[in-house]
């Protein structure tokens, strides 16, 4: 069976993942395509094989009986109505981060998916696709570093453009964290703080930087992470989990390393998009094998509701320069 995708936005990774899936993915293709600007449905769809419908809206291409599933890889916030009208046309639906702006888009789309009875949405948090994530995980599942205590971790972009203001530092960059460290600890956030460093001279006027965020988990462990988002020389994913009988750092992507005019160097990765090109390439694949069986897995819509209380108290933390606590709703046995 050929799963028939349809995606709302036609933007920048819109057109990543329909050429990823169409390209290096098996088991789909791109029937249908929708975005407020014309121009961007017109360029992805020269770009696209066989036959692509474009629709005025994505309320129509949900509707269409041309679409076995839906990709939400538009705004930020107009995620909430796509996805809850993809829940009620009973199409499953991958959404890109966030899954809505607020905790209250969130929870509204849990009451609808919950009210079906049957999982239909898969967030797009990538990381928990990557392969060095998942050694972590698997490693610390293991037991044999004994509990957890500790992480340290870095979230370093090369530069912003000028609409990048503080609170992205969360609610667009922090954000993988957050869902990332949920999941590799089994375990909820319970405060946050942020920390402001002297400020960079590469950066806006609008955009503190770097930032670092302080959270704490229920079982007690303390996570530090620095987002630095001018740092100039490159895409630096870092993470170090410090536990009772030892230490684990997440893999960094293979590199050459070379020697030449009396240096030793390897190039370090300037775009996220290479950095989790693999991982990009398994969530993807999961969400078709998973219209195509039926069943949706992969960060649910209460990963992505838990992400975002998380992300609304590391702001409010960004503001009040206080501890701020983070409580998570009761989760729907649903969810379990
Ligand atoms: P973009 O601006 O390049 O593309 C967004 C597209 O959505 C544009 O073509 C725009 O015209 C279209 N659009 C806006 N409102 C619309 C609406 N109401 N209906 C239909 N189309 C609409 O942005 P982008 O960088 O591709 O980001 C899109 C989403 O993907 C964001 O939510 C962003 O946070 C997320 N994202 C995720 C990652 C990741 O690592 N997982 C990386 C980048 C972006
Ligand atoms: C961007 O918005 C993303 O979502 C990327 O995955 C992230 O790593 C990057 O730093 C963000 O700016």
């Amino acid at each position: 069976m050929t799963v028939r995708l349809g995606i709302i936005g036609a933007g920048m990774i819109g057109e990543a993942h329909a050429l990823r899936i169409t390209q290096e993915l098996t088991g789909a293709r791109i029937s249908a395509l929708a975005d407020v600007d014309p121009n961007n449905t017109a360029r992805l769809a020269e770009r696209l094989p066989g036959e692509v419908k474009v629709f005025d809206s994505g309320e129509d291409l949900i509707a269409s009986g041309e679409v076995d599933g839906v990709l939400v890889t538009s705004w930020g916030p107009t995620h909430e109505a796509y996805v809850i009208a993809a829940i009620k046309a009973g199409k499953p639906v991958f959404c890109e981060k966030p899954l809505a702006t607020t905790a209250d888009g969130c929870q509204r789309i849990i009451d609808a998916e919950v009210a079906t009875g049957r999982r239909f949405v898969q967030v797009g948090y990538m990381r928990r696709f990557d392969t060095g994530y998942r050694r972590l995980k698997t490693l610390l599942e293991s037991g044999s570093l004994g509990e957890p205590l500790m992480i340290h971790a870095v979230h370093r972009n090369p530069e912003v453009p000028e609409r990048y203001i503080t609170p992205m530092a969360i609610e667009d960059t922090l954000v993988h964290e957050l869902d990332t460290f949920r999941w590799l600890l089994g375990d909820d956030y319970v405060s946050a703080q942020v920390v402001f460093p002297r400020k960079t001279r590469h950066a806006h006027a609008k955009v503190e930087d770097p930032q670092i965020v302080l959270l704490e988990t229920t079982r007690g462990v303390r996570i530090d992470v620095e987002i630095f988002v001018n740092c100039r020389y490159g895409y630096d994913i870092q993470c170090s989990v410090v536990a009772e009988d030892g230490l684990a750092n997440l893999p960094q992507p293979e590199s050459l390393e070379y020697r030449h005019a009396g240096k030793l160097s390897t190039d370090i990765l300037q775009d996220w998009k290479d950095r989790f090109a693999q991982a990009f390439s398994v969530e993807l694949q999961a969400f078709i094998d998973g219209v195509a069986g039926g069943e949706i897995a992969g960060p649910s819509s209460w990963d992505g509701l838990a992400a975002a209380v998380a992300s609304d108290a590391c702001v409010k933390a960004q503001n009040s320069g206080q501890i701020e606590s983070i409580t998570m709703p009761e989760r729907p046995t649903f969810y379990a």
